[in-house]
């Protein structure tokens, strides 16, 4: 069984509903337990401004899915809430599942990067990981807690 971390975002629709909803589909994969969530945050998109704030969360899944069996989970958890995929980069979205880190590993493939690029330096990222994984080392040996006190956090708030 491998341990790792899922990037939830949301900011179109209802993001409290399509959160707990993608939370129970992720409790439903094969071979899957949710092991950890935690508490979701309210921060300011990343991005185009134009967009609502989003709701950000980070999962841990201890799970027996190798990578890309994962990664196609995640999408068609996606695909049932909703998503629309768009041309436009960094546009709202009713749900993103971002695989972060799998166990120790380190995959640049073509549908595959993990660690997602750009972690160390988002504050939605970061902060909800450190929650529930204060004492995490990357797979580089970067301490997560030295990237946190680094990283501004951005008027980031609890969601409620
Ligand atoms: N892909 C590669 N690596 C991974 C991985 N580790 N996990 C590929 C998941 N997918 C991965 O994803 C595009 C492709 O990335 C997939 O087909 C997969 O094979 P996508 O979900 O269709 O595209 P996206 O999420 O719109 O693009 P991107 O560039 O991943 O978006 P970001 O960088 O995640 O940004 N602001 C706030 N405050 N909070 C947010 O959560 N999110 C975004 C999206 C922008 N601004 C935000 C937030
Ligand atoms: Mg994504």
């Amino acid at each position: 069984m491998s341990i790792c971390y899922i990037a939830l975002g949301s900011n179109l629709g209802n993001p409290l509903e399509q959160a707990n909803h993608a939370i129970t589909a992720l409790q439903q994969l094969p071979k899957t337990k949710v092991a950890d969530i935690s508490p979701f945050y309210r921060s300011k998109p990343l991005g185009p401004q134009d967009q609502n704030d989003y709701l950000n969360a980070v999962i841990k899944l201890i799970t027996g899915l190798s990578p890309i069996e994962l990664l196609d989970a995640l999408q068609a958890i996606e695909k049932s809430q909703g998503r629309m995929r768009k041309d436009n980069r960094w546009s709202a979205r009713t749900l993103d599942l971002d695989i972060l880190l799998y166990d120790n590993l380190i995959i640049n493939s073509e549908r595959l990067t993990i660690p997602h690029y750009h972690m160390k330096h988002r504050e939605f990222v970061l902060y909800p990981l450190f929650d529930i994984a204060p004492e995490l080392i990357l797979p580089d040996n970067d301490n997560l807690h030295d990237l946190v006190v680094k990283c501004p956090i951005n008027g980031m708030k609890q969601w409620n």
